[in-house]
């Protein structure tokens, strides 16, 4: 079981970011996995998002927390939700979560880029904002793992603008931050959470590999942070935590649903069926 101590803390006020090795079990990933693949419902949400060469990344994002299905079993556990409270200070809420899939040899790149360049624009008053990236599966470099500037949460908020087909960092201060910052990819097992501030500069390599990247992002506003209230960027709402024993729970029950009608292809996914495994 993870506990957060001073050290972490002190690590994510200096890099802007905490990396948790194995923060989920193989068994949560591998439902999740399972969950997000033959989730029909959140299929019809997938929008393709295109880097600047074409190659197309798929997403699907939604700030509902009514439902009780894995995706909210793991943005409402304690594991996640104390973990980032204690990070920042105050009582978070869900502000949105989102699944990302690069698929093999196709899934695309994302441009240098702050939450917070994007989250500012929605009249969110500070930068207190803070999101989890779970490894679904592996995320290596071959398939466009996360890549962070260690410490550029404390540059403040750059400049966004439009870069080709994506928002991004001015190209300049994110090269001057990298003439003085280290840049570290993150490669990830399945499992792995990466916990980081809404300033950290973050970006991420087109999937030149076989190996697909699945990743769940799951992103927090606080409670102190007024912003406007906008489909899928809600502004302050409670968020009752929920024991992490109900990811397993709830997962198992939704992926025994899914798989009773999705057809042959579910009947032979299982940790062998699973990239990560
Ligand atoms: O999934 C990725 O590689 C990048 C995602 C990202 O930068 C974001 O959602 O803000």
């Amino acid at each position: 079981m993870f506990r957060l101590t001073d050290e972490h803390e002190h690590r994510f006020r200096e890099d802007g970011y905490l990396m948790v090795e194995g923060l989920y079990d193989p068994e949560e990933m591998e439902l999740l996995l399972n969950v997000g693949r033959f989730d029909g419902e959140k299929a019809s949400l997938v929008r393709a998002a295109e880097d600047t060469e074409g190659r197309e990344s798929k997403l699907w994002l939604t700030s509902d927390t009514d439902r009780e299905d894995i995706y909210n079993a793991i943005c409402r556990g304690r594991r996640m939700v104390d973990t980032l409270e204690r990070l920042m200070g105050d009582e978070v809420y869900l502000y949105h979560y989102k699944m990302m899939v690069k698929e093999p040899r196709v899934g695309g790149a994302w441009e240098w880029h702050q939450d917070y360049g994007y989250w500012y624009h929605n009249q969110a008053l500070y930068p207190d904002m803070a999101s989890c990236y779970i490894a679904v599966d592996r995320a290596h470099r071959g398939n466009g793992c996360l890549q962070v500037i260690r410490g550029s949460h404390r540059l403040g908020r750059i400049e966004h603008g439009r870069y080709g087909t994506q928002v991004g960092a001015d190209p300049k201060r994110v090269e001057l931050a990298l003439e003085h910052l280290d840049h570290v990819y993150c490669e990830m097992s399945p499992g792995t959470a990466l916990f980081f501030h809404a300033n950290v500069l973050h970006r991420s390599d087109p999937n030149e590999s076989d190996d697909p990247r699945w990743s769940l992002i799951c992103c927090y506003n606080t409670r102190h942070n007024p912003c406007q209230d906008r489909p899928g960027h809600p502004s302050y709402r409670p968020l009752g935590k929920w024991d992490d024993g109900r990811i397993k729970e709830v997962g198992r029950r939704q992926w025994a649903e899914l798989a009773a009608t999705a057809g042959p292809e579910a009947a032979t996914a299982g940790p062998e069926a699973g990239p990560g495994a």
